[in-house]
């Protein structure tokens, strides 16, 4: 019995479509698993066909991101008007073309996506491959590429891998078996160390003064931890450093505060399993700002000139500890 499900009917359908007159250009909204699905894609139907292409309508901003696209060297290009006018033809991967407004104005030859359908017109396409049950689009790439008797050289196997581990978030997401047998398949062709060389590159270097200062005023309160930073650039800056602490051992909850413009930014990151952030937010700072958000994840702004002449970070740790609670700085 083969290894994964039969595809063949399907695909002479697809590879039907090819003719070597024709540039194709694959479009996506990039993220590990549409960019995997569309290197597959291009390994697919590259040799049958002028030309294939890969356009993002996003900005690709997170790091592990880009650093896939450079260790696993995908030629990726924003998408753009006069790219859009050098190809005959369109597929869409890991996306439907309802999903954003600028995979609307395209006509599309093809669609694979695993995303759930829309309850209004079923996508159209010449050919349409929609299985929302799957955890992963790389997965079903991984079918084709079986299918097609094509062994994805490794740095294919490599992003094919890293999507099914991102979009199933290291299995933890809902997935079917078919991404296990997806993933399995392709730890024999893929190269590990790049995928812990693409994993850890989450810190932008003009981070660490920011890593710097939050240490600097790191303080502990009973079982949080509690830091604030100053002045930020990107208020983004607070919730990486939020999520980061919350990764020392032993602490179940902890807040980052910072000065972005002309507010005073609060991030609130919990185990989710005793206190809840959200109510913690708002109790603390709903009356002199807006505050509010869920067990594990919360968020307060508060304009500075409410807080009247009060230092930020006095402000916050008061607010925290309510001056009861043992405060000591690390
Ligand atoms: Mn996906």
């Amino acid at each position: 019995m083969a290894y994964f499900k039969q595809l063949e009917d399907q695909l002479q359908d697809l590879l039907a479509l090819c003719n070597k007159e024709e540039r194709w250009l694959v479009v996506v909204n990039a993220d590990p698993d549409s960019l995997a699905s569309a290197m597959a894609f291009k390994r697919i139907i590259g040799r049958r066909v002028a030309e294939v292409g890969i356009a993002h309508i996003n900005e690709v901003k997170r790091l592990d991101n880009l650093a896939m696209m450079h260790y696993l060297r995908i030629p990726a290009q924003k998408m753009i008007p006069t790219l859009v006018a050098q190809y005959d033809r369109f597929a869409i991967l890991d996306s439907q073309p309802h999903h954003h407004p600028d995979f609307e104005g395209l006509k599309f030859s093809v669609i694979i996506d695993h995303h759930p359908l829309p309850e209004e017109a079923y996508p159209h396409a010449e050919f349409v491959d929609i299985r929302p049950k799957y955890g992963s689009n790389s997965a079903m790439m991984t079918e084709y590429l079986y299918n097609l008797k094509i062994r994805p050289a490794k740095l294919l196997a490599t992003a094919l891998l890293y999507g099914i581990k991102t979009d199933t978030q290291s299995f933890e997401r809902p997935f079917i078996d078919d991404d296990v047998k997806a993933f399995r398949y392709l730890t024999k062709y893929a190269d590990m160390d790049l995928i812990k060389r693409i994993t850890r590159s989450e810190i932008h270097p003009d981070w660490l003064r920011y890593f710097s200062r939050a240490f600097y005023n790191l303080r502990r309160i009973g079982p949080g931890l509690f830091s604030h930073i100053g002045k930020v650039e990107n208020p983004d800056t607070l919730v990486i450093l939020a999520d980061f602490l919350m990764r020392v051992h032993g602490v179940s909850w902890d807040v980052v505060s910072g000065i972005y413009e002309d507010t005073l930014v609060v991030i609130f990151r919990g185990d989710g399993l005793r206190k809840d952030m959200g109510k913690m937010a708002a109790k603390l700072f709903n009356d002199i700002g807006s505050a509010g958000g869920h067990k594990a994840a919360a968020r307060a702004e508060i304009k500075l000139e409410a807080l009247e002449d009060a230092d930020p970070e006095s402000f916050v740790l008061k607010k925290l500890t309510k001056g009861k609670k043992i405060v000591k700085r690390i």
